[in-house]
């Protein structure tokens, strides 16, 4: 059943509303993740409409997420925190292994399971009042949220580890140096531009975005020799597409609009 939340809208919006803006909007309490917002992102998309070609996740107000909601963190034993780490993952395996491409537009915090949410997306836009932390570490906890996992993949074990062990807190700039946002663009911009790549996204064949959002980071984590063989299996079923052969023939024949441009 489909989970709705207050703290929680889904918005349809580009040509063919073929871009889902998922929006955190518990701004007064700095969007932090309640285990119903929680398993509203699961339900979210796990649900969108067939138009959807990616999604953009935001948070309302002036941060983009505080984490955990901690007023809900109360006494568990170990049983029920072991659930209540893997319903966050069920939720933010939604995100990341879901139908289509999901970038995340950051401005101000973007901390703790805030962190963990915008790193199960796959393209992250930071603005220039981000900055992220994890103070799991001074607070007595443990990342949850499938942070370990993921985050030692943006940024190294070790960046992971300083920021948890001494609540290191990095800003916008040294975030995009280190890998935890790909783009960093003026305050007050990350939607326009994360809006921007997904309706440049949205136009790539659906199946190359599925080998990207799917196949890729399988292939990563493989034996090269297994990765080379998944490889070329994948490539092979894409470039057998219709749509694949139709867009290399409109390079061939000078299409405009199909070179690559000088960035
Ligand atoms: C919250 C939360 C929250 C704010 N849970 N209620 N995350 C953290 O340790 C981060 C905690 N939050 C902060 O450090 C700050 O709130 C912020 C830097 C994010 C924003 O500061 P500011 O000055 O804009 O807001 P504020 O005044 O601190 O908070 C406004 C309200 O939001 C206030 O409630 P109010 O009723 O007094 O108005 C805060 O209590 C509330 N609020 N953050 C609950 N996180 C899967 S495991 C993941 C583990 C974690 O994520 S641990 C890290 C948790």
């Amino acid at each position: 059943m489909s989970t709705t939340s207050p703290d929680l809208s889904v918005e349809l919006t580009g040509q063919n509303k073929d871009i889902a803006v998922v929006r955190l909007t518990r701004p007064a309490k700095r969007n932090a993740l309640s285990d119903g917002l929680i398993l509203a992102i699961r339900d979210a998309f796990q649900s969108f409409a067939d138009s959807v070609r990616v999604a953009v996740i935001d948070g309302e107000g002036e941060h983009f997420c505080a984490g955990l909601d901690l007023s809900e963190l109360k006494e568990r034993d170990a049983g029920q925190g072991v659930h209540h780490s893997r319903m966050w993952h069920g939720a933010l395996d939604a995100v990341q292994f879901g139908p289509v491409p999901v970038i995340a537009a950051l401005h101000g915090a973007v901390v703790g399971g805030g962190l963990e949410l915008a790193s199960a997306a796959h393209i992250r836009v930071a603005d220039d009042t981000t900055f992220f932390a994890l103070p799991e570490g001074t607070r007595g906890i443990f990342v949850g949220g499938g942070g370990s996992v993921r985050i030692p993949k943006l940024i190294g074990a070790a960046r992971m580890t300083d920021m948890m062990l001494t609540g290191r807190v990095y800003n916008a700039a040294d975030g995009e140096r280190l890998g935890l946002a790909q783009y960093l663009v003026p305050g007050g911009t990350a939607l326009d531009k994360a809006l921007e790549l997904a309706t440049r996204i949205a136009t790539n064949a659906p199946l190359t975005n599925y080998a990207l959002t799917h196949v890729l980071p399988r292939i990563a984590e493989q034996p090269a020799d297994h990765g080379f063989m998944s490889e070329a299996l994948m490539a092979a079923i894409a470039q057998s597409a219709p749509e694949a052969k139709a867009r290399v023939r409109d390079f061939l024949a000078g299409k405009a609009g199909t070179k690559v441009k000088k960035a």
